[in-house]
């Protein structure tokens, strides 16, 4: 015992001195590759009014509860005035506030009490198109002077034919015929949202006020880019050619075209350096640190070059999609197989992105967001919070859609009618593939509590008043804050747990390296000089492991417990017991049940 007491001091003694000879790395980072980007969906994140629509008021109460997260920055999906068809996205004015979620006093208030707890702003920025009810788009149906050129035309005036082949990607032509021009103007989402003209300098000036608008006047600290793949179309507007095996007299769908001649075209990442630049300049005026972030769906090299082209800085990062794959079974939209959450689809996922990053550009991760089925109903309840573990420590920053913290799920397809269906790229495929279609199901209110019978999304129950402008999910009487926040065990809390050990340097920035990855286990190494350093190890195995490291050669033989997950509630509480913070174990012989996961620290 005494000698295996002086061999512990020794070897103690022997690896702090180890540590203090190394030079220690550390590294500042900015606002927006820390903590998390937290997706606020306005409509349903809180109801402070008792409208049954969640509002930027809702927000500012909830700021705290944020804060609590460890949330760096929220993002807001669409806050604009809207014709009301997609969620926000078909703006009716590009510098107001929709009455529906407040007015620009709130706005204020909600920037102001978001920068007080040092919470960033980003806001949805959506350049492609505008709404049909934009006085933009009612003055170039006119065909007024200064707008004729503000919109997409085209000059055919044959009504019984689109110009062309290209689909829209809510189905159906891109094209719409204007009974009072006389002309068919093009729209890549919903005919209600015209696609706006960047050939024309007139538009790209008022959406260049617009971003400053928002950065400089309004004190916003950064935007997401919307759809930005399609700002621009091959002026020729030759069809698209088809998929292989595709019937081109069958009505086409989205996913049986190829898009060569309506997505990245020349143009659009010249813009998008443009804005970069204007972002710079604001910032530099503003004495702050001002950020694009880029939505695209695309192969991860192509992706990249949303952030760097032609050795460029585009945006600070497009959004990191690739675990949005993540799914049992077909996207039934997409028409693409999903990636299994197992090891080799996991690292199938991972590998593309990590290899196509440029040096320069800063990597992110999500597991869903307002246009995807949620991850619990993807991949099943059960990996929650092993996918919590990868989207927080794999590196970079980590982006969360409202909800994925405390494990919420879909709204089940039958609790949905048609007549209760909000999401026009869902009610326009009618009464039966709304089903499909309709993003209603992941955009659920946010379940706060048990206090009303509307999850607290409403402060009082719904049978005194209005309702939820979608219903709630009825598993909110288990699953919510309030009682996940009592749960020491619960995904919330596991969620806030990881949050507070990715800001150890190894985890905030360190390198990544995979540690072993085979049939059953996934797991992966975060390390810098100097620092602690850690492996993080799953089983998604269905039995039971003893797993050996002793053939890592950058692992030590002993390591000390930094963080374990059970499978379920229940067997975190007994594996805390069992494997408790801070013992020191043999890296010979670790012990992983299935689906567990044991962070090691060394
Ligand atoms: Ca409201
Ligand atoms: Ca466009």
């Amino acid at each position: 015992m005494k000698a295996l007491i002086i061999f512990f001091i020794f070897w103690v003694s022997f690896s702090s001195a180890c540590k203090t000879s190394i030079k220690k790395e550390t590294k500042n980072l900015k606002w927006w590759q820390k903590g998390i980007i937290y997706q606020v969906y306005p409509r349903s994140f809180k109801d402070s009014d008792g409208d049954g629509y969640g509002d930027l008021g809702g927000v500012i109460e909830k700021l705290d509860y944020l804060k609590s997260l460890g949330v760096n920055a929220i993002w807001l999906n669409p806050i604009y005035p809207s014709g009301g068809l997609d969620g926000g996205y078909d703006i009716s004015s590009f510098v107001d506030i929709d009455p529906l979620l407040g007015d620009m006093a709130t706005f204020e208030k909600l920037v102001d009490e978001s920068h007080k707890r040092g919470i960033y702003v980003i806001m949805d920025f959506i350049p492609n198109h505008s709404s049909d009810k934009h006085k933009w788009f009612q003055e170039s149906k006119n065909n007024s002077e200064k707008y004729r050129d503000y919109y997409v035309w085209h000059p055919s005036r044959d009504r019984t034919r689109p110009p062309n082949n290209w689909i829209s990607h809510f189905g159906g032509p891109t094209w719409s015929f204007d009974e009072g021009r006389g002309q068919w103007y093009l729209h890549h989402f919903l005919p209600q949202q015209p696609d706006l003209n960047y050939r024309n300098s007139a538009v790209k000036k008022e959406i260049e006020e617009t971003i400053r608008f928002w950065l400089k006047t309004k004190k916003v600290d950064g935007l997401r880019v919307d759809a930005l793949a399609n700002l621009f179309e091959k002026e020729s507007f030759e069809n698209e050619p088809l998929k292989d095996g595709v019937d081109p007299s069958k009505n086409l769908t989205y996913p049986e075209l190829i898009h060569i001649n309506t997505l990245n075209q020349p143009g659009t990442f010249e813009t998008l350096i443009e804005w970069r630049k204007l972002v710079e300049q604001i910032a530099k005026e503003e004495k702050s640190e001002k950020m694009l972030v880029v939505e695209v769906y695309d192969e991860a090299d192509k992706t990249m070059q949303y952030c760097l082209y032609n050795q460029m800085q585009a945006a600070q990062f497009p959004f990191n999609f690739q675990f949005i794959q993540l799914r049992n079974g077909k996207n039934l939209v997409t028409n693409q197989e999903g990636v299994p959450f197992n090891p080799e689809g996991i690292k199938n996922l991972i590998d593309p992105w990590i290899n196509s990053l440029p040096a320069s550009c800063w990597s992110n991760w999500q597991l869903g967001n307002h246009d995807n089925t949620r991850l619990g109903t993807r991949i099943g309840e059960e990996y929650i919070d092993l996918a919590n573990v990868l989207n927080i420590l794999l590196g970079g920053t980590t982006v969360t859609y409202y909800g994925e913290e405390i494990g919420m799920v879909d709204l089940p397809k039958n609790k949905l009618s048609f007549e209760e269906c909000q999401d026009e790229a869902g009610k326009r495929r009618g009464s039966e593939l709304f089903k499909i279609y309709s993003r209603d199901y992941e955009r659920t209110p946010m379940q706060w509590s048990t206090k009303t019978n509307n999850a607290g999304f409403m402060n009082f129950d719904t049978t005194m008043n209005k309702k939820p402008w979608l219903p709630v999910n009825e598993n909110y009487r288990y699953l919510n804050v309030e009682n996940e926040n009592q749960d020491e065990f619960s995904h919330l809390n596991i969620y806030k747990d990881l949050v507070k050990l990715k800001e150890e340097p190894s985890f905030a920035w360190g390198d990544f390296n995979y540690l072993l990855v085979n049939k059953e286990i996934f797991s992966f190494t975060r390390t810098s000089r100097g620092n602690k350093n850690y492996a993080v190890l799953m089983n998604l195995g269905k039995k039971a492991l003893n797993v050996n490291l002793e053939n890592f050669k950058n692992i030590p033989i002993a390591a000390r417990i930094a963080y374990v997950i059970g499978a379920d509630s229940q067997e975190t509480k007994e594996l805390r017991e069992f494997y408790p913070v801070g013992l020191t174990i043999s890296t010979k012989r670790l012990l992983l049940n299935s689906n567990n996961c044991v962070i090691l620290e060394f």
